[in-house]
């Protein structure tokens, strides 16, 4: 069967593309450090949180160089994050865990590469560093209901010498937890969920 030069030459540009593309993915997948929440991590029940690190939300040190925060994303609020922003030290490895009691949130911290899905039961774990002091917008990027629009809240990145050290926290359980998937800086994959309590 003869094939014409032209079209052959079609072929191969359409073979460059999907093999581009394929690459692109696979790239964003991989070499981005995207992850997803899985479902060998730690889970909590939804329907109450009482008695987990999320009964009382919030930050508190966990180590010389190293932030924890609980926060839990609920129609249609951010439990710290709309009412009080969620403050952070500057320079510092922090470690994000949030969960949802109601359905299915996101939270994106505006202006970074922080973007993870909150899904009801699971817990998002998720580690960072931010370079200097900063305040970011949060928002929920996954519709949640009537008040979707309007689920916001504020991210603020201080000096790491403005949060007191010898704050007390009701989730001193969760002072063991580990950041096992640092990346740096803003560039933070979603990993997989971690038992934290
Ligand atoms: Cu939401």
């Amino acid at each position: 069967m003869e094939i014409h030069r032209l079209e052959k030459i079609w072929l191969a540009v359409s073979l460059v593309l999907i093999v581009g593309l394929i690459a692109s993915i696979v790239y964003g997948v991989a070499g981005a450090g995207v992850g997803t929440v899985g479902d060998t991590g730690q889970t909590v029940d939804p329907s109450s949180l009482d008695g987990t690190a999320f009964a009382d939300p919030g930050g508190h040190w966990a180590g010389e160089d190293h932030y924890v925060v609980h926060v839990v994303a609920r129609q249609f609020l951010f439990q710290p994050g709309t009412q009080e922003p969620i403050t952070v030290p500057a320079n510092t490895t922090v470690t994000f865990y949030v969960t949802s009691p109601d359905v299915v949130h996101g939270f994106d911290v505006v202006g970074t590469q922080l973007n993870a899905m909150v899904i009801p039961g699971q817990v998002t774990k998720f580690t960072t560093e931010f370079d200097e002091p900063k305040t970011y917008g949060i928002v929920c990027h996954e519709y949640c209901g009537a008040g979707h629009q309007s689920m916001a809240g504020q991210l603020v990145v201080v000096p790491a010498d403005e949060l007191p050290r010898n704050a007390t926290s009701a989730n001193a359980t969760s002072t063991n937890a580990t950041a096992t998937n640092g990346t740096g800086n803003t560039s933070a994959a979603v990993a997989a969920p971690e038992v934290v309590a």
